[in-house]
């Protein structure tokens, strides 16, 4: 029985061999499939090409030099990081409507001065990084790439979990998923983020070694494919894969961005349509500093396409949401309009009941009524957004949401 099972194993793993080649080909613009190449982006022996390019935003920690040769994977030489991530205390009582920059490690794509130029993310097929975890716990990083300059917006970082010892990272670049909301040719680089640590005190952060940070780059750069197809009164229902993509978070201290996960029916909730819904785990803050609410949205690019000028104005757009905590949420929905540098507007509030879906619901007509001027939102429409007030504690809060759609 036992070798029939490896059999089996060893057929389905050809098979996979076989077919994921194929599935995974890219095309550039000639229609041809280019040739790969691996190159050393930074390997940390020298400072000023390495250290000094290397950017440590806002309460990221510190890092230095390492040249312990136990923590370091070649050469004499690899970077220590100390993360911290923001503290409460460092917040401050003052908001200001625009976003803080991560607290991250920003490593650019690029040099004038070291004549190097990785920017075009098309060209891009895979960051790969060595890690070492030094502390005797698994601890978390988060990669994502960096699409504008700022770095306020890290584009949804993936959650790498390092073992104590070495690790191998490997970041692989998802063009046509990326390409739903960025523009691939230019990123201006990597960002790499951490759980915050609660202190503003450097030994209590974790250490956390990085050397060779290789990138594997094609040639010519892929042309993505559009992967986004809306059934018929769909806006987002969670069951195709670029889904994943589709909505994101907008969150002030992004210590406490949201978990967002696809998933199938789980502790007694079921999807309203199909198999799959989203899961949020909302994060409390440290302390609360004025009133701050933070989102998740269906983005812009998702929006333009169910073409919602064409709609009467009497077709409706809908959202379903499961509160999952045991206290009824007030979960205000705004609509971004995309004309006049995305202002946006305040649909209503769900209050969305503990242990039931609930859903929110509203015209095409009334949204434009929203705002001041004609067809401001069919004509330009934008992120539709589901927010609810930082809170306090030690527990997560868990939302499910499925089936942003019209109805008429
Ligand atoms: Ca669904």
């Amino acid at each position: 029985m036992k070798k029939a099972i490896s059999l089996f194993l060893i057929c389905m793993l050809s098979l996979a061999t076989i077919v994921l080649p194929a599935g995974c080909s890219k095309k550039d613009e000639s229609g041809e499939t280019p040739s790969l190449a691996e190159n050393m982006l930074y390997d940390f022996e020298d400072y000023d090409r390495n250290f000094q390019l290397m950017k440590v935003m806002s309460y990221f920690g510190a890092v230095n030099v390492n040249r312990d040769k136990t923590y370091v994977r070649s050469g004499e030489q690899s970077a220590l990081l100390q993360p911290l991530g923001y503290h409460s205390t460092m917040i401050g009582n003052v908001f200001t409507p625009t976003l803080k920059p991560e607290s991250c490690l920003y490593i650019p794509l690029s040099s004038n001065k070291y004549e190097f130029d990785y920017t075009d993310a098309g060209k891009l097929r895979e960051i790969r990084m060595a890690m070492y975890n030094a502390e005797s716990t698994d601890k978390n990083v988060y990669v994502g790439l960096i699409f504008e300059y700022n770095a306020q917006e890290v584009c949804e970082p993936t959650r790498f979990t390092l073992k104590p010892g070495w690790n191998d990272v490997m970041y692989v670049v998802e063009h046509d998923r990326l390409a739903i909301n960025y523009d691939l040719s230019t990123c201006y680089g990597i960002a790499l983020s951490f759980d915050r640590v609660k202190s503003r005190n450097i030994a209590d952060a974790p250490k956390i070694y990085l050397d060779d940070i290789r990138l594997e780059t094609y040639e010519t750069a892929v042309t993505p494919a559009d992967v986004v197809e809306l059934d018929e009164n769909e806006l987002c229902d969670f069951e195709k894969g670029y889904q994943r993509y589709a909505v994101t978070s907008g969150v002030y201290d992004k210590a406490i961005r949201p978990d967002l996960e696809i998933v199938t029916a789980q502790n007694g909730v079921s999807p309203t349509s199909g198999h799959r819904m989203l899961k949020v785990t909302l994060k409390p803050t440290d302390a609360i500093d004025g009133s701050i609410f933070d989102t998740i949205y269906l983005r812009e690019g998702i929006v333009r396409k169910a073409n919602i000028s064409a709609l009467p104005l009497s077709a409706k757009i809908c959202i379903d949401v499961y509160n999952a905590c045991d206290i009824m949420l007030d979960l205000p929905i705004t609509f971004v309009s995309m004309r006049n540098q995305n202002t946006y507007a305040v649909a209503g509030h769900l209050y969305a009941a503990p242990g039931v879906w609930s859903t929110f619901s509203i015209e095409v007509g009334e949204v434009d009524r929203l705002f001041e001027g004609e067809k401001v939102y069919t004509a330009y429409p934008g992120p539709i957004r589901i927010e609810w007030g930082e809170f306090t504690g030690d527990e997560n809060r868990i939302l499910y949401v499925d089936n942003f759609r019209i109805e008429r």
